[in-house]
């Protein structure tokens, strides 16, 4: 195994896909290639470590910071870092990216329309936050910035989950990360 440790950032709006690829991403890695991953994923990090974390701007900024650190000391312990955050400001993902080597940072943009992500709406949050019952909501009434420089983008509203994974892989081994 010729791979180093390293952290795959995916940002991406709510529903757009990113647990789902992210937890896909880490089975593979280990049934095709045995490599260790951890998942950092915003959702269960908000009941634990970041508990004490809203949806302000300063809140999500912070959620970044931690996470960015906690990714770091992964790395630092020679495990492949997932995180799955909406992390929805474009300086404070360069910020985080400033914190690892630059192939130990892969920035990937989960790319979906909002349009299709309030169709799934999977936990129902866009329609309450249509309904003024969910304030500051990604995408409605607090902003996207959506990357301009990502390593990779996965458009997951025309890619299944097995494609998008596949397309991530296979990224990685182009760039020699694999
Ligand atoms: C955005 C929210 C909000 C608001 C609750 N805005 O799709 P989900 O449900 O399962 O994941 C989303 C998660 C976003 O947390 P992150 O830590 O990833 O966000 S950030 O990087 O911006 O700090 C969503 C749910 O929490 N959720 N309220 N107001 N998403």
């Amino acid at each position: 195994n010729g791979y180093k440790s390293m952290v795959i950032w995916f940002t991406g709006l709510s529903g757009s896909g990113k647990s789902t690829l992210a937890q896909a991403l880490e089975r593979r890695l280990f049934d095709d290639k045995k490599i260790r991953s951890y998942v950092l994923d915003g959702d269960n990090l908000r009941l634990g470590l970041n508990q004490d974390l809203g949806f302000s701007a300063e809140d999500r900024k912070e959620n970044m910071r931690r996470t960015g650190e906690m990714a770091k000391i992964l790395v630092d312990a020679g495990v492949v870092a997932i995180t799955s955050l909406i992390s929805p400001f474009r300086e404070e993902r360069a910020a985080v990216r400033r914190l690892f080597a630059e192939d130990a940072f892969v920035e990937v943009f989960v790319s979906c329309s909002l349009e299709a992500c309030e169709t799934r709406d999977p936990k129902g949050l866009y329609r309450k936050a249509r309904n003024n019952e969910i304030a500051d909501f990604t995408g409605i009434s607090s902003p996207y910035e959506e990357p301009t420089a990502a390593d990779l983008v996965v458009p997951t509203d025309r890619l299944n989950v097995d494609e998008s994974v596949s397309l991530i892989l296979s990224y990685l081994v182009e760039r020699g990360l694999l």
